[in-house]
């Protein structure tokens, strides 16, 4: 199965041939991989050699370990467009795949300076503070933290955002326009990690949006930590 002669070394080779079953579905996601003593009787090589080739696919993303448990096939990354302000619950519909919330804080607060200056607020004046866990077919994909004007919206309750805030501000007759985000790599805090049920250390994207109503009044600053092994970004670009 390996060619000895190629400059392409025995590790990649392995690398390259465990991405083509997974590609081919023999390998599904959350299916464990042969141990490395069968993989090395497989490929006939060194049991380094079976170890590079694994722990290159665990770096890529492609394999992940479980403590004490073995090594796993990835579940694919979703990917999501970066044009269209779209929510979450429309995203994951979109996608066949289950949208799902996990209240952890509903509250009135004074903002702090920053969050007050990018939504136009007076001194004193008060916000709902809204942190949930959104899940997508039960798992944990993202933690957003997100900032309303109670001016806005005095009516929200809890019950509102354990569903779809984008639907509730459609039915108030309130049109969202556009949005500024920005994207940043950053590491899972211990809480962000347990949250988001992922080992310490593990790679997020924090994502920080500011979005306003087409009448240009800023509605949300939104705060999320999405999981960088089920998440990537795409844009189409011209020039
Ligand atoms: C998305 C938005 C967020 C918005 C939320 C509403 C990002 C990157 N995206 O997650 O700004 O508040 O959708 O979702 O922040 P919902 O309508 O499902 O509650």
């Amino acid at each position: 199965m390996l060619n000895k002669k190629s400059p392409l070394p025995l590790y990649a080779q392995i690398e390259e041939n465990i991405k083509g079953q997974i590609q081919e579905g023999a390998f599904k996601p959350g299916d464990p991989i042969p141990s490395e003593r069968e993989l090395t009787s497989t490929y006939q090589v060194s049991r380094m050699t079976v170890r590079q080739a694994v722990l290159n696919l665990v770096k890529n993303g492609l394999l992940y370990r479980e403590k004490g448990k073995g090594t796993f096939v990835s579940e694919e990354k979703i990917e999501q467009p970066l044009q269209g302000l779209t929510s979450f619950t429309e995203d994951m519909r979109s996608r066949g795949m289950e949208p799902g919330n996990e209240l952890i804080s509903f509250e009135r607060v004074i903002p702090s300076f920053d969050i007050a200056d990018k939504l136009g607020l007076e001194i004193q004046e008060e916000v709902f503070f809204v942190k949930r866990i959104r899940y997508a077919d039960h798992k944990p994909m993202a933690i957003e933290s997100t900032y309303l004007p109670s001016k806005l919206f005095p009516a929200l309750t809890e019950q509102v955002v354990q569903g779809s805030l984008y639907d509730y501000i459609a039915s108030q007759m309130l049109i969202i326009g556009q949005a500024s985000q920005s994207i940043e790599a950053g590491l899972a805090s211990t809480d962000e990690a347990e949250l988001l049920q992922i080992e310490e250390p593990s790679a997020v994207l924090k994502i920080e949006r500011l979005s306003y109503l087409t009448t240009g009044t800023p509605f949300e600053v939104v705060h999320s930590t999405y999981r960088a092994d089920r998440y990537k970004f795409r844009s189409e670009i011209k020039r």
